[in-house]
């Protein structure tokens, strides 16, 4: 289905949805406006709701007032027409703190990345967790009937399916995404309260990974900490107190029309214009990275693997400038905040270590780029480099490819990222940590043949453009109509 929009009101960017008074009819009919998010999940869900006239649940922007009991507001299309509601939940800021910045990212994300050290484990925050996965499901139980599917996103909501189990009829089905890694038995073990957590998620009846490896380690953590539960690995279902969980691994892609689109729209001046606002000389060639500046992104790593090629490639001095565009990104919490600050001074050190008067070996940027100004870069990038030292998915990897128009980009992947099964075998693999080594594979993507520059190219786009986002929904959605109808064959295999 096409990405329908038809507001009759002005449409402003960025994800939220306000609502306000029609002051010229006097009435109190909200005027709507929307801002369309680019690409990913929110557009792919966006039409299938408009179609289903469903009901998103979502956390509130902090001033919206309405409330857990009264909101209800039509999104998307004008009133008369089919739309679906979406429905805000306003979270104190005590809650946003021990929920948001607490178990969820001081806890559950270290953990899923293997960075059990960097779990932090604060008072109240579990209990506050559990208020707020309470809080959703009641308002999932008002909205749900016996036909309903429940579908929840990602890591914030571990404990909510089995309360929402609790509450609906037994006939609705409940699914889940986890968009980050499941970790190994063994770093599980660092989980505060992870029985909790095991049996909260064992109320899905599906739940979905992007790839197998996290599926499995799902498994190997329910048999090894809830021995009650029954694990099948042939079948990849877990049977616990009368209720069965099937597991499955659908990686995501991305919106590739869009990304391809926007990119083909980018002309000379506005890669131009870019490039003069951040002092790149104009004839480089250029090196991008683009993450939420998260310790999982493996960025210090990067920098250390560009110092040592510039080091180890002087001709490269002055010819090759690495941008690296990164997202601050949950800075309330000190891990975050001393990455950040390595992060700054590396890029400081190394620039001041080879940089000179007209050019940086390193432009380091905290902006938010608009979407057409990311997808300029994409598409002039002559390498990306992501080097997640663990990473669910990574979404900028396919973004990268479905904007390379020019089929004349290179892509280095970490092989730690759940894209590296879908793109590696196209893509020049890297190892994060193997400073030599990736400092010789930045070096093996400058100096690729253009023939086996344009066939890598042309491989990662036939594969990112099969596997986009709309693929994967359809995937979702057969796997929920199955689970729905409680058959158990998988899709397409
Ligand atoms: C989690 C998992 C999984 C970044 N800067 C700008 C901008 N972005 C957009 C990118 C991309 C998104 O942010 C980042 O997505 P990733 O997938 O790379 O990473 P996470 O945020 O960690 O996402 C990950 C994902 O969930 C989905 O399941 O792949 O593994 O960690 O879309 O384009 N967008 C714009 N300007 C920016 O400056 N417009």
């Amino acid at each position: 289905q096409p990405y329908r929009h038809e507001y009759d009101t002005e449409a402003e960017t960025n994800g939220n949805a306000d609502t306000e008074t029609d002051t010229e009819t006097g009435s109190d009919a909200a005027a709507i406006s929307v801002d369309e998010p680019t690409g990913g999940l929110t557009a792919g869900l966006d039409p299938v709701l408009q179609e289903t006239s469903g009901t998103w649940i979502a956390w509130g922007d902090g001033d919206a007032d309405f409330d857990v009991t009264d909101a209800r507001d039509c999104v998307g299309v004008p009133p008369d027409e089919e739309c679906y509601t979406l429905r805000r939940i306003d979270l104190s800021d005590d809650a946003v703190d021990s929920y948001y910045r607490g178990f969820s990212n001081r806890v559950l994300w270290p953990l899923c990345h293997g960075f059990a050290e960097l779990v932090e484990e604060r008072a109240d925050d579990f209990e506050w967790y559990r208020t707020v996965n309470a809080t959703f499901a009641d308002a999932v139980a008002e909205h749900a009937s016996s036909e309903s599917v429940v579908w929840l996103q990602d890591y914030h909501f571990a404990l909510a399916p089995r309360m929402i189990r609790e509450s609906i009829p037994s006939s609705a089905t409940v699914a889940q995404f986890w968009h980050i890694p499941w970790p190994s038995p063994a770093t599980f073990e660092y989980c505060p309260d992870g029985e909790q957590v095991l049996e909260g998620l064992l109320g899905n009846d599906l739940l979905g990974f992007h790839v197998k490896r996290y599926a499995d380690a799902f498994l190997d953590c329910v048999r090894r900490y809830l021995p009650d539960a029954a694990v099948d690995r042939d079948r990849r279902t877990v049977r616990y107190e009368g209720h069965t969980t099937r597991v499955v691994a659908t990686p995501m892609g991305v919106d590739a029309d869009s990304y391809d689109q926007r990119a083909r729209t980018a002309d000379a001046d506005q890669l131009h214009s870019l490039f003069e606002r951040y002092d790149i000389p104009q004839n480089v060639t250029l090196g991008l990275g683009v993450d939420r500046l998260d310790y999982t992104k493996g960025i210090p790593e990067r920098l250390t693997a560009l110092e040592r090629f510039f080091e180890e490639n002087p001709s490269w001095r002055g010819e090759f400038t690495f941008v690296q565009k990164a997202t601050p990104s949950r800075t309330e919490i000190p891990a975050y905040a001393r990455h950040g600050d390595l992060v700054r001074s590396e890029v400081d050190r190394i620039n001041r270590r080879f940089g000179t008067d007209d050019w940086q070996p390193i432009v380091y940027t905290e902006d938010i780029l608009p979407a057409d100004d990311l997808c300029a870069l994409y598409r002039h990038a002559d390498l990306l480099i992501v080097s997640s030292l663990c990473d669910g998915m990574n979404l900028v990897a396919q973004e990268y490819v479905a904007a390379s128009v020019d089929g004349d980009g290179t892509l280095l992947l970490s092989d730690r990222t759940g894209a590296h099964e879908r793109l590696g075998e196209n893509a020049i693999s890297i190892n994060p940590t193997a400073v030599d080594e990736f400092a010789d594979r930045i070096e093996d993507a400058l100096t690729l043949s253009p023939r086996d520059r344009t066939r890598r190219m042309d491989a990662l786009r036939t594969t990112t453009f099969e596997n986009d986002i709309d693929a994967w929904m359809e995937t979702q959605f057969e796997w929920l109509s199955q689970v729905h109808d409680g058959q158990r064959t998988a899709p397409n295999s």
